[in-house]
């Protein structure tokens, strides 16, 4: 797969696809990303590509035309791509997003600044519009972070074995369980016990009731849209039980 990044800070966005997961995949070949400088496509003066809105009113919007160059210069290496504009109106991005959107041949995500982009160049370049939830922030690049994020995770080979991607518990529609590591004790913390039992059904059914467990307490709409097999019902039940025995509503 192939990513552009457009903006006016790729640098930003191309530093955190250096490290990790992501940074592995792209020394592997597994995705290719470029960053594009809109300054790098200004005709005017001093590299400009921003200018007051018509109309008035705080701020600045960036212009079309560095916009447009920018975006068919990223096109011309990604013939085929969807071009994404990351903003607050946008389609906000789940996980059935991520996944479609790995599926395409190539993507070239647009960040803008500022109070906007020329709305002539969105309406003629941009395919989608995705957000990656209801707030504003500064700028879109953080927004394509994520979003590489998220989408180059799902491609195939790029989380190890494949049963990372499968047990990333948004899949399954739950929340993750608590995780732990040395010490066994730690300010007086212990590890629960079945951690260490090296019993692995033990440990496999603990953490499907915790996760369970926390999806019921912290994120009850994620249950509400699934249906639980006998075994989830029951590990469920028996952590609102427990639950409720420590005093809680
Ligand atoms: C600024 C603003 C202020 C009040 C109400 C709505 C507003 N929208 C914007 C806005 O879109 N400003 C931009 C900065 C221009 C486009 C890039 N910027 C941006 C992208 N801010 N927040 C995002 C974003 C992108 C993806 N997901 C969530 C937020």
């Amino acid at each position: 797969m192939e990513i552009d990044v457009v903006g006016l800070f790729p640098e930003a966005v191309e530093g955190f696809c250096k490290i990790g997961v992501v940074g592995r995949a792209w020394e592997r070949g597994t995705v290719a990303l470029r960053f594009w400088n809109l300054r790098d496509f200004s005709a005017e003066k001093w590299r400009r590509v921003d200018d007051r809105p018509f109309g008035g009113g705080p701020g600045m919007v960036l212009m079309a035309e560095p916009v447009a160059m920018a975006l068919a210069a990223a096109r011309s290496r990604n013939p085929g791509a969807t071009v994404v504009y990351l903003s607050p109106a946008g389609r906000v991005v789940d996980h059935d997003a991520v996944m479609a959107l790995a599926a395409r041949s190539g993507l070239v995500l647009l960040a803008g600044r500022y109070e906007g982009v020329d709305e002539r160049v969105l309406c003629a370049c941009v395919d989608e519009e995705w957000s990656i939830g209801d707030y504003v922030l500064s700028g879109g690049e953080a927004a394509a972070a994520v979003l590489i994020d998220a989408v180059v995770r799902q491609l195939p080979g790029v989380l190890g074995h494949e049963d990372s991607a499968r047990e990333d518990s948004f899949v399954e529609g739950l929340l993750d369980c608590p995780h732990y590591t040395r010490p066994e004790s730690w300010r007086k913390e212990p590890v629960p016990e079945v951690l260490l039992s090296g019993n692995h059904e033990r440990i496999r059914t603990w953490r499907l009731k915790q996760s369970l467990g926390r999806t019921w307490l912290r994120r009850p709409d994620l249950l509400a849209e699934r249906d639980l097999n006998a075994e989830q019902i029951r590990l469920l039940e028996e952590f609102k039980q427990e639950y409720r025995g420590y005093g809680h509503e």
